[in-house]
């Protein structure tokens, strides 16, 4: 598009992603083979028989639930403190590449823990990407542990006291002596239609009681009803995707939540390429963007799973470009809402701006 040199050059944040969703094909057969981890066989699935077999399958997934099959085979390659360390440090120079000045980045430990890597390696190795892309490429970024909703409840509560005992949060009243905390809050992710936020109000009260901050997947392909109950149950501060409030659907409810949500400033962190790829969307000409900047409703532009999706932050900002020709000063609105959306400083929104 016409307006890309701008839309790089826009100073950007990005607030969805996982971390685990830029593990590149080429990287995961590198570090199955630095582990000695058997992926599943071609002959078992023909889609890993090589990079450019399994970049095709990514290309042709189903709904959610197809694309976290891959998205959990994928992370069994990780593994070690330097594993983790080394996909944020190579997601953080692309990001920052495209001049993303501060990230907000999931994390799912369930995922990992499951195959026997503990928490303390997977947030060594993201704190030391963390802290080295400060140094080197002047990115910001915060760390968000979620938790998997396909699982007990009880056991994302034992993961959040696991953290919360070991100091990793930063919220006030926390102990900062030895080591500086490294999370920056929770969130809530993994298939979501049969898991509703009323599962998980015990973690939710927890975080919120030692001051926490709180985002949560809602309204991806679950209904507009999960998000009211994620702002009402969970008492969100920011909602993931979101999609659900501004699709229509049952217009009672989501003409009454877009009014709520830009009443209260809740920011909506929106993926469209990881609709599009996901089914949520059938094509990108139906992503609401006119709707949504029309509403009021903060939002931010994010690529969820790049690995998997088709794109970085700069793609999907350049593909709803060539959807929707937006005016520089759309852009320079959208880039300053997710400024001021983001959980760092005040300070560092201002030297980003
Ligand atoms: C995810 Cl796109 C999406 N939705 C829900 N959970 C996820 N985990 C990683 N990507
Ligand atoms: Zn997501």
């Amino acid at each position: 598009t016409a307006l890309h040199p701008f839309l790089a050059a826009l100073p950007k944040c990005e607030h969805h992603m996982h971390i685990e969703g830029s593990l590149e094909p080429e990287l995961l057969f590198e570090l199955a083979a630095k582990h000695g981890i058997a992926l599943p066989s071609p002959a078992a699935d023909p889609a890993y028989a090589s990079v450019e077999a399994l970049r095709q399958r990514y290309e042709a997934f189903t709904g959610l639930d197809d694309f976290l099959g891959y998205y959990y085979v994928a992370m069994s390659a990780l593994v070690d403190a330097s594993d983790f360390e080394r996909l944020a440090m190579a997601y953080f120079t692309r990001a920052a590449a495209q001049n993303v000045r501060h990230a907000e980045v999931f994390f799912d430990p369930q995922a990992h823990s499951a195959r026997g890597v503990k928490l303390s390696t997977v947030v060594e190795g993201l704190s030391a990407a963390r802290d080295r892309a400060e140094r080197e490429l002047g990115i910001t970024s915060i760390l968000i542990m979620c938790v998997l909703r396909h699982l007990p409840p009880a056991e994302g509560v034992a993961l959040f006291e696991e953290a919360r005992g070991a100091g990793y949060f930063d919220s006030d009243g926390e102990k900062k002596d030895e080591k500086p905390p490294v999370l920056g809050g929770i969130g809530l992710d993994s298939s979501e239609k049969p898991f509703p936020p009323a599962l998980w109000t015990e973690l939710y009260g927890a975080a919120k009681e030692v001051g926490v901050r709180r985002t949560a997947h809602a309204g991806e392909e679950g209904p507009a009803q999960y998000i009211v109950d994620s702002l009402d149950m969970l008492d969100a501060q920011r909602i993931d995707h979101g999609l659900r409030s501004v699709l229509g659907g049952d217009e009672a409810v989501t003409d009454a939540l877009l009014k709520r949500l830009a009443d209260q400033k809740i920011m909506l962190t929106l993926c469209p390429l990881s609709n599009v790829r996901l089914r949520c969307l059938e094509s990108l000409a139906d992503f609401p963007l006119r709707k949504l900047l029309d509403s009021g409703v903060r939002f931010s532009i994010n690529s969820d799973d790049p690995a998997y999706f088709g794109g970085y932050i700069l793609e999907n900002y350049c593909a709803l470009q060539e959807v929707f020709n937006l005016s520089v000063r759309d852009w320079e609105g959208i880039a300053k809402g997710a400024v001021m959306g983001s959980w760092c400083a005040d300070r560092r929104k201002w030297e980003i701006m």
